[in-house]
C-alpha cells in the first residue's frame, strides 16, 4: 500500500463540495416525499473522489470509448450518481436534481441508460450492476485484443477502469456471486468494486440475513480485498479510500472489492446508522438538524453556492484536457492501424455495412434435414469470419446451443483475446455480462443455454430489452421436440412468456435458413433478440417451391400458397410450421385451400406496415388455426374469434420428441382437425 494520503490538490473546496452533496441528497428526497436519501448522504465523499480525482472520463463526451466506467450497482442511491453527474457537467442541474423523481425528470428513482448523460447502465434490480461491470471488464480486455493487442498492460491508449459501487444487496444477490467467480477467474485487474458495507439492509441490522465471511469468500473467488474503515468521525475516510484506490490500480492480476465501512445517512443526528433512513426522506426536522451538523443554513433548500459549482466543474475541462491528448495518440495509431481503425469504426457505429450483411445468405440445401440450432451454429462460423467482434459462449452447453467459434480460442487469462467464453453454468450472470459487454460497445456479443433455462435469465433479458441493448440470446432445445429429457426440460410457457417483455424481438425459426436470415436481421437491428432453436433436425424447405426465407425480416410470411384463392390460414413458428405445410397440402384433396404463414417472429411482424399484415393475414379469411408447440397466451390476437389454437398448455413428458409431438396433437391430422372445428366455429357466426 502506498502511504495514505489525500488526492494531490485536494482543497478545502472539496470538503465543502461533499458536505453540499450530502444536504443535497436529503433535500431532494425530502422534497420528492420518497427515494433514498441515506445512502446517498453516506456516500457522497466516496462518489465524489472517484469522480473527480480516479475516474478518467470527459463530461463533455460521455461516450469517448476510452474512457472509465463507473456504475451504481446500488441504484436506489441514485442520487449518489445525480450529484456527481450535476458537478461533473453531465448536463444535469439543479432543477434536475429538484424535480428528483418526478415524470419526464432526468432524475428518475433510479438511473437509466440512454434516459441521463452519464449513466453507463440501468440499475435497481440489485445485484446486476456488478455483474455488468464485471461484463464491462471483460469487453475491455477483449476489445483491447482487437485494437490494440500487444501493448504491454495498462499501456494501451484503449486500457480503462470499471468502478463499480455496491451495496449489501448487491453482494447478497446471487448474480453477483456468479459474476464475481468469473471476474476473478478471468483476473480482470481493470475491475474495482467498492462495497458500501454498511451493516444495514432495509429490514435492519445485517446480521438478520448476512453473516458471511464477505473476504474469504471474495479471496476464494481470486480477488484482491482491501479495507476501509471509517474516519474518527464516523464520515467515509477520504485518505484511506484514495489510497485503496490507488493500490487497487496497481494491482496487474486480480479485481479488486474495496471494502468500505460507512455510516447510512451521515451526519443526520437522529437517523444516521439505522434503516429508517435507506428508503424514506427524513422529514423536515431531520433534514434542518442534518444540515446544522454539516455546518450548512438549516433554513435553505438545494444549496449550492456558485464557488462549489465552478470549482467542482473544473473536472470537465481536465477530462476535456486528457481527451485531447488521447485523441493526439489516438490520431497516430489510426494512422498506423488503418484495418483496425476501419474495423473500430465499424464497431463504435453500431451498423454494419450491407456488403458484410449480404454475406449472411440463407443456403442450406434442402436435400438434408437439419437442426435449427446447428444451422446457428454453422451461421455463426460465418459471422465470426466476417466481424472479429463478434464473440461469445455458453453457459456449459457449447456443444448443444452450438455457440462455439471454431479456432476461436478460449477466452481465458492465459489466453486474454479468446473469442470463445466459457461462463460456466452460471445463467443468470451469463445474461448480465452479456449486459454488460454490450454497454460497454463496441463488441457484439451472443450466449446460449436452453430455452428452459432462459427463467435464470429472465432477469437480465428484461434489462437487456429496458436498456435496448444489442445482445443475442441463443435458446436452444425449444419445445417438448427435446425428447427424453422430459418437463423439466421442455420449455411450455417460454414463448409466450419472452414474448411479453416489451423491446425483445423472439425469433423461433422454421428451419435453417429462416435462422440465417435471422442472423442477419439481428445483426443489422442493433437490438435485443432471442433465438429459439430446436434440437431435432428439421426438414429445410426447397425455396423454389416454397417463397424466400427473407420473409422472416417480416416477422410473419406466406411460406405457402394454395392453387386455389385459401379460405383458411394456417399460422405456425418453428417445427411446426413444416407440420402445417404437410397439413395445408394434404388439404387440398379434400377442397380445402389453405394458407400457411410462417411467424418466426411476432415482434417483427407487428412492425410491419398494416398493409403487410392484412395481405398476411386478411381479415377475409376467418378460418385461422394456430400452431405452436407453447400454451396458447397470444394467439386469439391472431387467430381471431373463430380461430382456434392448436398449444400445449399443460406439462410435457419423458419420451421421444416424435412421439410427444404425436400424443400432445402436433400433427398434420390434427391440425386439420383444428381447421375445421374454426370453420364450424365462423359457419356458426
Ligand atoms: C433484486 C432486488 N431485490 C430487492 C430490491 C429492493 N431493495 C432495494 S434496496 C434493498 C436493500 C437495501 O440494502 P443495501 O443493499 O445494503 O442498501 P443500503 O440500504 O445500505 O443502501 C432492497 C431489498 C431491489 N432493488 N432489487
Ligand atoms: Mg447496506
Amino acid at each position: 500500500m502506498p502511504a495514505p494520503s489525500l488526492p494531490q490538490n485536494w482543497s478545502p473546496l472539496d470538503e465543502q463540495a461533499i458536505t453540499y452533496a450530502r444536504a443535497l441528497a436529503a433535500d431532494a428526497v425530502q422534497r420528492a416525499g420518497n427515494g433514498h436519501p441515506g445512502t446517498a448522504m453516506a456516500l457522497a465523499p466516496a462518489a465524489y473522489l472517484l469522480f473527480q480525482f480516479h475516474l478518467r472520463h470527459n463530461p463533455h463526451d460521455p461516450e469517448w470509448i476510452a474512457r472509465d466506467r463507473f456504475i451504481l450497482s446500488c441504484g436506489h442511491s441514485s442520487l449518489t450518481l445525480y450529484t456527481q453527474l450535476l458537478y461533473c457537467g453531465y448536463g444535469l442541474t439543479l432543477d434536475d436534481i429538484k424535480s428528483f423523481r418526478k415524470l419526464g425528470s432526468k432524475t428518475p428513482g433510479h438511473p437509466e441508460f440512454g434516459h441521463t448523460a452519464g449513466v453507463e447502465t440501468t440499475t435497481g434490480p440489485l445485484g446486476q450492476g456488478i455483474a455488468n461491470g464485471v461484463g464491462m471488464a471483460m469487453a475491455a480486455r477483449f476489445e483491447r485484443g482487437l485494437l490494440d493487442p500487444h501493448a504491454p498492460k495498462n499501456e494501451s491508449l484503449f486500457d480503462h477502469y470499471i468502478y463499480v459501487l455496491a451495496s449489501d444487496g448487491d453482494l447478497q444477490e446471487g448474480v453477483s456471486a456468479e459474476a464475481s467467480s468469473i471476474a476473478g477467474l478471468q483476473k480482470l485487474h481493470n475491475l474495482i468494486v467498492i462495497y458500501d458495507d454498511n451493516d444495514i439492509t432495509i429490514e435492519g441490522d445485517i446480521s438478520l440475513a448476512f453473516r458471511e465471511d464477505v473476504d474469504a469468500r471474495y479471496r476464494a473467488y481470486g480477488w484482491n480485498v482491501l479495507h476501509v474503515a471509517t474516519a474518527q468521525d464516523g464520515s467515509v475516510d477520504i485518505t484511506a479510500l484514495h489510497t485503496a484506490l490507488l493500490t487497487a490500480k496497481a494491482q496487474s492480476e486480480k479485481p479488486t472489492l474495496i471494502r468500505l465501512k460507512s455510516v447510512i445517512a451521515w451526519p443526520a443526528p437522529k437517523l444516521r446508522g439505522t434503516s429508517k433512513s435507506h428508503g424514506a426522506a427524513l422529514g423536515k426536522d431531520e433534514v434542518a438538524a442534518t444540515k446544522s451538523a454539516l455546518g450548512l443554513d438549516p433554513e435553505k433548500d438545494f444549496q449550492l453556492p456558485n464557488e462549489i459549482l465552478t470549482h467542482v466543474r473544473k473536472v470537465s475541462d481536465r477530462g476535456r484536457g486528457l481527451h485531447d491528448q488521447w485523441s493526439t495518440q489516438f490520431t497516430a495509431w489510426q494512422q498506423a492501424n488503418p484495418e483496425r481503425a476501419a474495423n473500430l469504426h465499424r464497431m463504435i457505429s453500431g451498423t454494419i455495412d450491407s456488403s458484410i450483411l449480404n454475406q449472411i445468405t440463407a443456403d442450406f440445401s434442402h436435400d438434408k434435414e437439419i437442426s435449427t440450432r446447428k444451422a446457428s451454429g454453422d451461421t455463426i462460423q460465418r459471422i465470426s469470419q466476417l466481424l472479429p467482434e463478434f464473440w461469445g459462449g455458453s453457459a456449459d452447453l457449447a456443444e448443444s446451443n452450438n455457440t462455439t467459434i471454431e479456432g476461436g480460442g478460449d477466452f481465458l487469462p492465459e489466453n486474454p483475446y479468446g473469442r470463445i467464453i466459457h461462463f460456466g453454468i452460471r445463467e443468470h450472470a451469463m445474461g448480465s455480462l452479456m449486459n454488460g459487454i454490450a454497454l460497454h460497445g463496441g463488441t457484439r456479443i451472443f450466449g446460449g443455454t436452453f430455452l428452459v433455462f432462459s427463467d435464470y435469465m429472465r432477469p437480465t433479458a428484461r434489462l437487456a430489452a429496458l436498456m435496448n441493448l444489442p445482445v443475442t440470446f441463443v435458446w436452444s432445445h425449444d419445445s417438448i421436440g427435446l425428447g427424453e429429457d422430459g418437463p423439466t426440460h421442455q420449455p411450455i410457457e417460454h414463448c409466450a412468456a419472452l414474448r411479453a417483455i416489451p423491446g425483445l424481438a423472439v425469433i423461433r425459426p422454421a428451419d435453417a435458413n429462416e435462422v440465417a436470415i435471422a442472423w442477419r436481421v439481428i445483426l443489422a437491428s442493433n437490438k435485443p433478440a432471442a433465438l429459439l432453436l430446436s434440437r431435432q433436425n428439421l426438414p429445410v424447405f426447397n425455396r423454389s417451391q416454397f417463397s424466400s426465407a427473407e420473409g422472416v425480416a417480416r416477422g410473419a410470411y406466406i411460406i405457402y400458397e394454395p392453387r386455389e384463392k385459401p379460405t383458411g390460414i394456417i399460422i405456425a413458428t418453428g417445427s411446426e410450421v413444416s407440420l402445417a405445410i404437410t397439413a395445408a397440402e394434404s388439404a387440398a384433396s379434400e377442397g380445402l385451400h389453405l394458407r400457411v404463414v410462417s411467424a418466426p417472429c411476432i415482434e417483427w411482424f407487428n412492425e410491419q406496415p398494416e398493409e403487410y399484415r392484412k395481405s398476411v393475414l386478411p381479415d377475409s379469411i376467418k378460418v385461422r388455426v394456430s400452431v405452436e408447440a407453447g400454451i396458447a397466451m397470444g394467439w386469439r390476437e391472431f387467430v381471431g374469434d373463430y380461430g382456434s389454437i392448436l398449444s400445449l398448455d399443460h406439462f410435457g413428458a419423458s419420451a421421444s420428441g416424435p412421439e410427444l409431438f404425436k400424443e400432445f396433437g402436433f400433427t398434420p391430422e390434427n391440425i386439420l382437425a383444428h381447421v375445421r372445428k374454426s370453420i364450424t366455429s365462423v359457419r356458426g357466426s
